[in-house]
C-alpha cells in the first residue's frame, strides 16, 4: 500500500515536472520569437542614427500636448513600413462624389493608386448618386473598391453636412472588426506625394492650408453661441480641414457620432455652422485632442503659392469652378 502511494507519488511528480517544463518552454521560445521579430526591424535595415538635437527648426513637429506633427524631414518611411508591415492593417478609405463631383473621381484615384498607402492593403468606399459614372481604375494588389449608391442633394452643404451620419453608419454597418484604420477624404483632390503609414494614428487631424500661420481669433470657427460648433474668441489651437479625418475606426466612429449628434441638435434649432461639418469638426477637435496632426503637406491648394516651410507637397484640392461644379451657389 505504501509502495503504491510513492509510486503514484512519483509519477504525479513526474507529470508535474513536464508540465512545468512544457509551460517554461512555451513561453521562452514565444518570448524568442517575439524578441527576434522585434528587434528584426533593426536587424534588417541600416537607417541614420536618429538626432536628439537635430530637427526641423522652422516649424513645430509637436503639439503643447505632445502629440506629432507630421512634415518632411520628421520620419523615416523605411523604418516605418518595416514597423507597419508587421501588422497586416487594413485602412479603409471614403469619398464622396455626388452630382458633378463624380468628374473628380478619376484622378483621385489613379493618383491614391500612385501615391497613397502604396503596399497596404486599402479599401474604397465610393459614396455616389451615379455609381455609373465611377471610372474603371486599375487597383494594386489588396486593393478594392465598393461603391455605395446615396441620394444627392440640391444643396452642397447638404451633401457636406451628411458624411458625418454616412460615416458613422458605415463604421457600424460594415467596418467595425473588418478594418483597422480609415480615412474620409474630399474627393476634389490629387495625391502628389508620398502618403503612408506616417499618417495613422488614434485619431488624426490635418491643419487647413489657408490657416496655417492664422491667430486663433481670425480663425473661421462658428462664433454664434447658438450653435452646438460654437467657439468663443480666444479659444481654440488650430483650424482644421474637413477634407481630411483618419485614424482608428472606432475612434473616427466616436468622433462621427458625436458631430452627428451636435449637427441634428443644430439642425432642430435651424442653425447651419458657418462651414458645416467641418465647423463641428473643430469644435470636436478643441475638447478631444488629435493624437495626430498631419502638416499642410498633406492638404494643400493647387491655387496656393508655396511658402519655403513646404518641401512637399503630398495632396492637394485641385482647382475648380465653384459656380460649375455645385449644384447651388
Ligand atoms: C471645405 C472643406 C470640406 C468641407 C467643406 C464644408 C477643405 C479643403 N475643404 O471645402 O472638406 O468641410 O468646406 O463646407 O478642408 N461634395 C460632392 N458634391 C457636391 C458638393 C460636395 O460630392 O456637390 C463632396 C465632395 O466629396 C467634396 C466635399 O463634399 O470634396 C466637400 O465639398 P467642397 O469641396 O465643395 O467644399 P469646400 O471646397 O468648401
Amino acid at each position: 500500500m505504501r509502495l503504491l502511494q510513492n509510486s503514484h507519488l512519483f509519477v504525479l511528480s513526474l507529470v508535474g515536472l513536464l508540465l512545468v517544463g512544457c509551460i517554461y518552454f512555451g513561453y521562452t521560445s514565444a518570448w524568442f520569437r517575439y524578441a527576434g521579430s522585434r528587434s528584426g526591424v533593426a536587424d534588417r535595415l541600416s537607417y541614420k542614427q536618429p538626432s536628439i538635437l537635430n530637427g526641423r527648426k522652422d516649424v513645430i513637429t509637436v503639439t503643447p500636448w505632445l502629440a506629432p506633427v507630421v512634415w518632411e524631414g520628421t520620419f523615416h518611411t523605411t523604418l516605418i513600413d518595416a514597423i507597419y508591415k508587421m501588422q497586416n492593417i487594413t485602412v479603409a478609405t471614403t469619398v464622396f462624389a455626388l452630382g458633378k463631383y463624380v468628374q473628380f473621381l478619376k484622378d483621385f484615384l489613379e493618383s491614391a493608386e500612385k501615391h497613397y498607402m502604396q503596399g497596404y492593403r486599402v479599401h474604397y468606399y465610393i459614396f455616389t448618386d451615379q455609381p455609373e459614372a465611377v471610372p474603371t481604375v486599375t487597383l494594386g494588389a489588396s486593393r478594392s473598391l465598393t461603391t455605395l449608391k446615396i441620394p444627392s442633394s440640391n444643396r452642397w452643404q447638404e451633401i457636406t453636412l451628411h458624411r458625418m451620419e454616412r460615416l458613422e453608419k458605415l463604421i457600424e454597418t460594415q467596418l467595425t472588426n473588418e478594418v483597422d484604420y480609415i480615412f474620409s477624404l474630399d474627393v476634389d483632390t490629387k495625391f502628389y506625394g508620398h502618403w503612408g503609414v506616417e499618417t495613422l494614428g488614434d485619431i488624426v487631424a490635418v491643419i487647413h492650408p489657408g490657416y496655417y500661420s492664422t491667430p486663433r481669433d481670425d480663425f473661421p470657427y462658428e462664433r454664434r453661441s447658438e450653435s452646438q460648433a460654437y467657439i468663443p474668441y480666444g479659444k481654440g489651437d488650430f483650424y482644421y480641414g474637413g477634407a481630411v479625418i483618419g485614424g482608428r475606426v472606432e475612434k473616427v466612429h466616436k468622433l462621427a457620432k458625436t458631430c452627428r449628434m451636435q449637427l441634428d441638435v443644430d439642425k432642430a434649432n435651424s442653425i447651419e455652422a458657418a462651414w458645416q461639418e467641418e465647423s463641428h469638426l473643430n469644435k470636436y477637435f478643441l475638447y478631444n485632442k488629435p493624437t495626430k496632426i498631419l502638416s499642410p503637406e498633406y492638404l494643400w491648394q493647387d491655387t496656393k503659392y508655396i511658402t519655403p516651410d513646404i518641401k512637399i507637397i503630398r495632396f492637394s484640392q485641385v482647382i475648380k469652378n465653384y459656380a460649375k461644379v455645385r449644384p447651388n451657389p
